[in-house]
């Protein structure tokens, strides 16, 4: 076995908390199993149109049943944490109301079944699957929506607090909401126009704050953040004025989702902009959705380049050109800078005391070779340089204390179905069958170095 070292020029601090990403509706399966209740995810992947192929997350990688298999092969990855999310529908199957213990059961037995294996959980309480009951009375347009998410994440934080230490309210409520309610890409599939799309997006981020608060309560030495994809914003090139530009892109272009929970305001620019489409909100709100948190997880996929301009915010955004390289999901542009930009942009505006790359990875064709073997060389060059770019911020100071890999296992990719892989490990979906690819293979490598070579 390699050594592991914590002096080399590429090492990564010691203690670098190297990990793996899934969410629950990606991965477990088992949909009407263990007293789940329907979620907004079943309802649409079963609404003809709506997925690639008609796909849904039915049996997904049948993890629900294969946990045990899969930590161990973790385990063998040398895998130090594992990001996991859980579905509001199996603890709470109407969102609201009575407990199902059978679901509390099952976040039980992988979570002792994870530190058994030296892998420290960290949770997500809500990767996109709304109990479909709570979207029968409005879903996220519903301000009682955060409150019943606050009560939920109180009361699951405090049944799994001897064995969740870590965890995360929300992932992606940029994503949630733009493609859930705006394009309507993504479930519930609807666009509900400009205004409306404020005012659930202020009562997305309050349910983080409100969830933030009731879990102090609930347990205590819980360490709180969430998961967001922030625009990662980079000065199209290192320039004073261009960086500088950069920096206000990322306050302005995250204003209504980090900016207001870092921040504790909505930009001026942010509610001037929308006018009279701003969001109805109270002072007290704001106290609530910037209630202090330990972390924030970003997800960085793509990069958002950004020029100075002689304008009144001082930037406009660059799309990116025609030719501009992208992975096999064509929104997956290559931009391994953006995993340097964005932590640092981020801690330049707010200074959260810990950032974790909560997210990062990207889709191949991932053929098999004849030898039966996964030479997934775009996506092993796409994870060399962009955790390049993180050992650069890392090296200058940006506090990011771990890095979760998006994705353990090929899984359900939404609306692509099964038709985009992002796992570093290969899962035949007729026999559930893994086989770790070559990405799989530098990760372990990096790992068991704590190093890039
Ligand atoms: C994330 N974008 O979504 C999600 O958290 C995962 O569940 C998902 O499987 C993964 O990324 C890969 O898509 C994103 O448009 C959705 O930039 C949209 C974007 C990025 C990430």
């Amino acid at each position: 076995a390699p050594t592991p070292h914590t002096s080399g020029p590429r090492s990564f601090p010691a203690g670098f908390l190297w990990g793996s990403a899934t969410a629950s509706y990606q991965v477990e399966g088992a949909a009407t199993e263990g007293g789940r209740g329907p979620t907004i995810w079943d309802t649409f992947s079963h609404t003809p149109g709506k997925t690639h192929n008609g796909d849904t997350g039915d049996v997904a990688d049948d993890f629900y049943h294969r946990y045990p298999e899969d930590v161990k092969f973790m385990r063998g990855l040398g895998l130090k944490t594992c990001r996991f999310s859980i579905a509001w529908s199996r603890i709470f199957p109407n969102g609201t109301g009575a407990p199902n213990q059978a679901g509390i059961d099952f976040y039980r037995r992988l979570t002792e079944t994870l530190l058994a294996n030296g892998i420290e959980p960290y949770a997500t309480l809500f990767h996109w699957d709304l109990p479909q009951a709570l979207q029968d009375k409005g879903g996220w347009e519903n301000r009682d929506t955060a409150k019943a998410f606050a009560d939920y994440a109180g009361f699951i934080a405090g049944r799994l607090s001897g064995t969740v230490r870590n965890i995360m309210t929300t992932n992606e409520i940029r994503s949630f909401t733009e493609i859930g309610y705006g394009s309507g890409r993504h479930a519930p599939g609807l666009q509900v126009g400009r205004k409306r799309l404020a005012q659930l997006t202020h009562h997305a981020v309050l349910a983080h704050g409100l969830a933030v608060r009731a879990i102090r309560a609930s347990a205590p030495r819980a360490k709180l953040g969430l998961a967001e994809n922030s625009s990662a914003t980079v000065p199209v090139i290192e320039a004073p004025e261009h960086i500088a530009a950069a920096r206000i892109a990322m306050r302005e272009e995250n204003a209504q989702y980090l900016g207001v929970i870092l921040s504790g305001k909505y930009t001026d620019h942010y509610l001037r902009k929308l006018g009279a489409d701003a969001p109805q909100f109270t002072a007290e709100d704001l106290a609530a959705i910037s209630s202090p948190i330990d972390f924030v997880g970003v997800n960085v996929y793509t990069p958002d380049y950004v020029r100075a301009a002689d304008n009144e915010i001082g930037y406009v955004s660059v799309p990116p050109p025609a030719s501009f390289p992208h992975m096999l999901s064509p929104w997956l542009t290559v931009g391994p800078e953006a995993l340097y930009w964005a932590p640092r942009l981020i801690h330049e505006n707010w200074h959260p005391k810990e950032q974790f790359i909560t997210e990062n990875g990207c889709s191949s064709t991932d053929q098999m070779a004849p030898d039966g073997e996964i030479y997934d060389t775009d996506r092993v060059m796409y994870l060399r340089n962009y955790i390049a770019n993180m050992h650069r911020a890392v090296t200058e100071g940006i506090p990011i204390k771990g890095y979760f890999l998006w994705s353990l296992l090929d899984n359900y990719e939404w609306a692509d179905g099964y038709d985009k892989r992002f796992g570093i490990t290969y899962v035949d979906f007729k026999t559930q069958k893994r086989t770790l690819k070559l990405s799989g293979h530098l990760y372990k490598e990096i790992i068991a170095r704590n190093s890039l070579m």
